[in-house]
């Protein structure tokens, strides 16, 4: 089953921080896709059995703050 979990990454500014976290958070187990809003600054993903955690974990390895 598909889900849908966004986070608020107010760090992200242009398509170089779209890339590094799309890398980063694409090669989570589970995730079928990543988006992100530069606007609203936020990171959508989806997939399935996906881990709150380990998304969260990705990001800031990708070296973005999740606020939210
Ligand atoms: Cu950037």
């Amino acid at each position: 089953m598909t889900e849908t979990i966004a986070y608020e990454v107010p760090g992200v500014h242009c398509a170089h921080c779209e890339a590094a976290i799309k890398q980063e958070v694409g090669g989570v187990e589970g995730v079928e896709r990543v988006e992100v809003d530069l606007e609203a600054k936020k990171v959508s993903v989806s997939g399935s059995a996906l881990d709150d955690g380990t998304l969260r974990a990705a990001i800031s390895e990708a070296g973005y703050d999740v606020v939210s």
